[in-house]
């Protein structure tokens, strides 16, 4: 009977396991990194192992991605003071970034919209 213990399929270009086939089933696609840093790559190329490495963080801004790659999406966006709609839709306040865009607050019914009167009235003979 033949003694051996084969070895587990390692990337090497060889059969380490001694089923006829080389590298067999080790040229999978992985990926790694989370958000814009993912990568996918194939694990196992030409008998030479291929690290993962995961991309390069980015700014985080406002598009729907990770680009900072922590997990979050869009979680650093700061809203800046923004004005959209026309007339009496017309809104101003702070930007918010939902699902990856951009978006103006909703317009809300005119709150004591009224300036405060100046009660100021200037010098009358
Ligand atoms: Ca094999
Ligand atoms: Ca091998
Ligand atoms: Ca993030
Ligand atoms: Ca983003």
């Amino acid at each position: 009977m033949p003694h051996y213990e084969p070895l587990p399929e390692m990337c090497n270009g060889l059969d380490d396991d001694c089923d006829g086939d080389s590298d067999e089933g080790l040229g999978v696609s992985v990926t790694c990194g989370v958000g814009a840093c993912a990568k996918t790559i194939v694990a196992c190329t030409d008998g030479t192992p291929v690290d993962c490495v995961p991309g390069t963080a980015g700014t985080e801004i406002c598009n729907g991605i990770d680009d900072d790659c922590d997990g979050s999406i869009d979680e650093d966006y700061q809203g800046h003071p923004t004005t959209c709609g026309v007339g009496a839709c017309a809104s101003s306040g702070t930007s918010q970034c939902v699902g990856g865009a951009h978006t103006c607050p909703p317009a809300r019914t005119k709150q004591g919209a009224a300036a405060s009167q100046t009660g100021d009235e200037s010098g009358r003979t």
